[in-house]
Parts: C-alpha cells; sequence; structure tokens
C-alpha cells in the first residue's frame, strides 16, 4: 500500500473526525488546542504534505515562503479563507480546498436568532432576570421592534444569504440584496426578492441588514464609515460573516450616539479582540464567532477536509477546490 500523506491538523477536531483521519492519513493531532504561533505554523508546513488550519491561523505569504517541498495541500476546516492566501499558495503549487455548504444552515439560524434578539432586546431580557431585576410586568416596559413587514438587506447573496433570506420571509420580512450580480430568476421569484445594484440605495432603505459576504479585498470595509452614515436611525445590523467587512469602530460609534438603533455581532474585525465601545453598549447582541458552532456541523466539515484530502491524494481534482478568481 502507498504510504499514508502526512496530514498536520492545527486545533482539535470533533473525535470521530481525528479518529477516521487517524486511519486514513499519517496524522498529527493538535489535542490541547493551543492555536499555534508563527513558528510552529512554520514548522508544521515543513514537513506536513497536507496541512488542515481554521480561521485562527494565518497563512500568509511569509509562513508561505517557509512551507517545506513536500506541502502540497491545504485543506482548510472552515468555508472562510481570507485567513490564507490563496494566490500565492497556487503560485507555490499549493492547492487550497474549503467547507462550503454544509454550515449554511446553521450560520444562516444564528443570523435569524440575532436580527431576532436585536430588535426583541432578548439579552438585556434575559440580563435583567438572571441579575433578579423582574419586578412585575409593564406596558411600556423592554420595547423592541416587530420584524414583520420590515425590509431586510442582504448584502452578499450567496448560500448563506440565501438561507438567511428564506428564514426572514417566513418572519415576514421582505428580502432586498446587494450582490456583485442578481440571483437566478427563480431564485428571485421563489424569495420574492428585490436586487439593489447600488448598495448605497440599498443601505438607505433597510430596516435589518445582514452581511453575508466573504471577506476578500474587494469587501474589506465594505460597510465603511460613510455606509453606515446611509443607514436609518432604527435600523439594524447583523454580521455573521466577517468583522472586517463592517468598519467596527464606526459602527460603535454609531450605535453608541443611538444613530444606529442596533447591532447583532457574531464576528469581529480584529478577533478575538472586541472594540471596548461595543462590550459597553446595551443595543448590542454580541456572540464568540459561534454562527457553525453545532455537532453536527463541525462533523459535516470535518468529512469535507476528509474527502478533499483523500480526492486530491488519489489524484484527482478535490471537490472544494478554492480558485482565487472566484473570491
Ligand atoms: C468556522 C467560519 O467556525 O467557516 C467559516 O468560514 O467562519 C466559521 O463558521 C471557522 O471558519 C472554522 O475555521
Amino acid at each position: 500500500m502507498a504510504q499514508k500523506p502526512k496530514v498536520v491538523v492545527t486545533r482539535k477536531l470533533p473525535d470521530p473526525v481525528e479518529t477516521r483521519m487517524c486511519e486514513l492519513f499519517d496524522t498529527r493531532l493538535n489535542l490541547a488546542d493551543k492555536p499555534m504561533s508563527a513558528d510552529e505554523l512554520v514548522e508544521a508546513i515543513s514537513e506536513a504534505e497536507v496541512l488542515v488550519p481554521t480561521v485562527t491561523d494565518r497563512i500568509d505569504s511569509r509562513i508561505l515562503s517557509r512551507a517545506g517541498p513536500n506541502l502540497r495541500l491545504i485543506a482548510n476546516f472552515g468555508a472562510g479563507v481570507d485567513n490564507i492566501d490563496v494566490a500565492t499558495a497556487n503560485a507555490r503549487g499549493i492547492t487550497v480546498t474549503n467547507t462550503p455548504g454544509v454550515l449554511t444552515e446553521d450560520t444562516a439560524d444564528m443570523t435569524m436568532a440575532l436580527i431576532l434578539a436585536a430588535a426583541r432586546r432578548l439579552v438585556e431580557g434575559a440580563n435583567v432576570v438572571q441579575s433578579g431585576g423582574f419586578s412585575g410586568w409593564s406596558p411600556t416596559w423592554m420595547l423592541g421592534r416587530r420584524i414583520a413587514g420590515k425590509r431586510l438587506g442582504v448584502v452578499g447573496m450567496g448560500r448563506i444569504g440565501q438561507a438567511v433570506a428564506r428564514r426572514a420571509r417566513a418572519f415576514g420580512l421582505s428580502i432586498h440584496y446587494h450582490n456583485r450580480k442578481p440571483v437566478s430568476a427563480r431564485i428571485a421569484e421563489d424569495l420574492e426578492a428585490t436586487y439593489w445594484e447600488s448598495l448605497d440605495q440599498m443601505l438607505a432603505r433597510m430596516d435589518v441588514i445582514s452581511v453575508n459576504c466573504p471577506h476578500t479585498p474587494a469587501t474589506f470595509h465594505l460597510l465603511s464609515a460613510r455606509r453606515l452614515k446611509l443607514l436609518q436611525p432604527h435600523a439594524i445590523v447583523v454580521n455573521t460573516s466577517r468583522g472586517e467587512v463592517i468598519d467596527e469602530a464606526s459602527l460603535a460609534n454609531m450605535l453608541a450616539r443611538g444613530e444606529i438603533a442596533g447591532a447583532g455581532l457574531d464576528v469581529y474585525e480584529n478577533e478575538p479582540a472586541i472594540n471596548p465601545k461595543l462590550l459597553k453598549l446595551p443595543n448590542v447582541v454580541l456572540l464568540p464567532h459561534m454562527g457553525s458552532a453545532t455537532v453536527e456541523s463541525r462533523i459535516d466539515m470535518g468529512e469535507k477536509v476528509i474527502i478533499n484530502i483523500k480526492t486530491f491524494m488519489d489524484g484527482h481534482r478535490p471537490p472544494d477546490r478554492v480558485i482565487p478568481s472566484m473570491l
């Protein structure tokens, strides 16, 4: 039998995934789950044929310049690949794969949860009760805003954006979106979605904004200070994609001044650091990047990683190869 490929996994993965990887490959696990330093990553890619990183590993051109001759595949455990310099990897003959599709529904659920939580003051209310502050009902107390009948503007209408739109429709929101190009007529019809070529125009008219586009050089600070100012004062901004898509400092300032009503954030510009202003605000719901954090998603992501490695090592094109021009 051919020698098993040497695979280095940078973080602890679910047990069934690790077990299968150990059966199939010569796998080095990270049982302690301690994030690897840059030096440890360099050491890993100097010996591995396959690296399995996650969002917490920055695989930039400096790290890639230290890759050993054996490194042929970076099989990312995650859909977003903004942690990897894919163009440089490809230029060095290293293929990059990701795990799209399997975390769509869970991420869309979390987006909907954040929309509801921000609009209906879920965390504020729960905190009142848990801190013993619930002294009785009152007609004008803890009033949020109804979401039914409002307009949702989805920024980035890919798999996750569409899954959010499907859920939002069931909650009575009307669907608007901005994307590089319109979705197919069938999808647009199913979702009764309105396409806005101009993001500026859309932002100015929405009640809720959901960020669902990947972070690329083109989407960095897509919601810039200037664009955030276009939002209506009652608008709510939700982000389950990447923090870098929003100018976090400007968002925090506007929320603090009441120029935007609320925000639900699962991701941050400099994770795990969070703009300290956000932490003090009552009108935000802040989660620790847990959009795809279900047992099912993590196992499915691991299975995708395994299929990508196996297919590649068998000499075929892996199903989830990332092409830089598609980003
Ligand atoms: C993952 C994510 O938890 O897949 C993604 O792009 O943002 C997350 O849901 C993370 O990326 C795992 O590496």
